[in-house]
């Protein structure tokens, strides 16, 4: 086990990277700017029917994603590993599925999958590459789970009581496409079989990051957890099911924990730049850089690791704020890290 954490334990310093159809809408809704939550949410936030938020998928065309230069802009940062959302909770596959239809292959005008040629770059420059994976809630994919929000955190929707009371009645779920399958059937029929493509088709994967596990059951934790023996180096975060699959790393969010809080465990801090994991437009509250680096350093000397996200656009391009940081991450990195 201290063998395969080995390359985690002296990485410290990571990328984390929130891209999905989402970054189309990035943070806005019928003119309304999104009250709550990342950008990442705004489907379930805004209650967005699942046929909308299909057709809108469809123009997604990310023609200026340049892997390589991502991957070289985290290595210059002096990040050592990349861990990217594979599909999160609107289930969006930024990879080639044979599982589902929603994916970035058939949903989307670009009609390829993305992860191939990060996977490729990642190799190239010597920086690990883990996939994230919302396990649990997916809502788009049937049988999904959804952690249930209410309308009010939304946007102003004229129906916003009758929706409300439509998701406490099904489960969160506020779309009758959602509910055509069992969350059971959706484990095995869309879940297991995408993680285990992910699993065999991008060569080594450094770690598989889990999120919210909304109703996961142990049997579908199982099933999930079996897969990893395809990767038999990987490492896995606390969030497939809690309390009984903690994992190899706990993964305090937002938050850099005291020191009297630490109990020996291996540790990542994931945090954003602002105040969104996917891109959002109209979010300005950017850290500055001197802040980011003394994150960096307070965790490093308490032995985490520290996990910092990007929200790529929908053109493929980062977010001019957060080229100018790594950037200055990276010059910092050229004086004072060992990279
Ligand atoms: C959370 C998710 O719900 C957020 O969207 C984000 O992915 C964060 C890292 O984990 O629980």
């Amino acid at each position: 086990k201290d063998l395969r954490m080995k390359w985690w334990r002296e990485a410290r310093f990571g990328m984390f990277i929130h891209w999905g159809v989402y970054a189309q809408w990035a943070g806005v809704y019928h003119g309304n700017n999104q009250a709550r939550g990342g950008a990442e949410w705004i489907m379930n936030r805004c209650k967005i029917p699942v046929a909308e938020y299909q057709e809108k998928a469809k123009s997604f065309n990310p023609v200026k994603y340049d892997p390589d230069a991502w991957v070289k802009l985290a290595k210059e940062a002096g990040m050592k590993y990349i861990i990217i959302t594979a599909k999160h909770h609107d289930g969006f596959a930024l990879f080639n599925s044979k599982a589902s239809k929603w994916d970035v292959a058939d949903a989307t005008a670009y009609g390829k999958d993305l992860l191939q040629p990060l996977a490729a770059a990642c190799k190239k420059y010597g920086v690990k590459l883990g996939f994230y994976y919302s396990q649990a809630q997916d809502w788009n994919n049937p049988g999904g789970s959804v952690a249930r929000k209410e309308m009010k955190e939304g946007w102003p929707n004229p129906d916003s009581t009758a929706i409300d009371t439509y998701t406490k009645e099904h489960g969160g779920h506020w779309d009758p496409a959602q509910e055509t399958r069992s969350f059971a059937q959706y484990i095995d029929e869309v879940a297991v079989p995408q993680v285990r493509e992910l699993m065999t088709n991008y060569g080594d994967v450094a770690v598989l990051w889990w999120d919210t596990p909304t109703n996961m059951t142990d049997e579908a934790a199982l099933k999930l957890q079996a897969l990893l023996k395809l990767q038999p180096n990987i490492i896995t975060n606390d969030r497939l099911k809690r309390p009984n699959f903690p994992g190899d790393t706990k993964t305090p969010e937002q938050k850099i924990p005291s020191l009297s809080e630490l109990d020996g465990k291996d540790w990542e801090t994931c945090m954003t730049m602002n105040g969104s994991w996917g891109y959002k437009s109209w979010d300005n509250k950017w850290k500055s850089t001197e802040t980011l680096i003394q994150n960096l350093v307070d965790i490093a000397s308490k032995g985490g690791n520290y996990l910092l996200n990007i929200g790529p656009k929908d053109d493929g391009t980062f977010p001019q704020e957060s080229i100018d940081r790594l950037k200055q991450i990276g010059a910092w990195m050229k004086i004072n890290g060992e990279a």
